[in-house]
């Protein structure tokens, strides 16, 4: 039987974050909830590195280019949707959710979903570092699961 368990060192590891400048009051927490638990788990200072993007629709693409720059080990893309600022919510969730689960299936290394989605901007403060925890921390760790992963 082969059991696989996600290996969280990231002593070796360089990961990549792209992060939507949009409600960046919620994303400012997101990265330094990523950043902050990358460290913990022994990912070097120098080998994150931080791509900003208007929003979360700039996101896939950013994600992709990184990937391809052969420069990273694995991606957590970071942005905030919010349904009460938009009328088009649901086209920036579904066309983010779909170009990042595309770059993550085809590009040659794993890229995280960090992005809220919710009705409300206390909703989305809450899942930055409030009582909903912090997406971007749980990204960190998945991300490092994920480069792991034996082929
Ligand atoms: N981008 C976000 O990251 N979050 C939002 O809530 C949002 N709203 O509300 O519209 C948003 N829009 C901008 C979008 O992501 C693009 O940057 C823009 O449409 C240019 O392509």
């Amino acid at each position: 039987m082969t059991d696989y368990l996600g290996n969280l060192n990231g002593d070796g590891q360089r990961i990549g974050i792209v992060v939507a400048q949009f409600n960046d009051l919620v994303t400012q927490r997101l990265l330094a909830g990523a950043i902050g638990s990358l460290k913990q788990h022994g990912v070097a200072e120098e080998a994150i590195t931080t791509w900003w993007v208007p929003g979360a629709f700039e996101l896939p693409r950013a994600a992709k280019r990184l990937a391809e720059s052969g420069t990273v080990d694995g991606i957590i893309a970071l942005g905030a949707v919010i349904r009460g600022e938009t009328s088009h919510y649901d086209y920036v969730c579904s066309e983010t959710a779909r170009g990042i689960a595309q770059v993550s299936m085809n590009g040659p290394v794993p890229v995280m979903f960090g992005v809220l989605t919710t009705d409300t901007l206390e909703q989305a403060i809450n899942r930055a570092g409030g009582k909903g925890g912090n997406k971007g921390a749980d990204c960190a760790t998945a991300v490092l699961a994920m480069s792991h992963l034996p082929a």
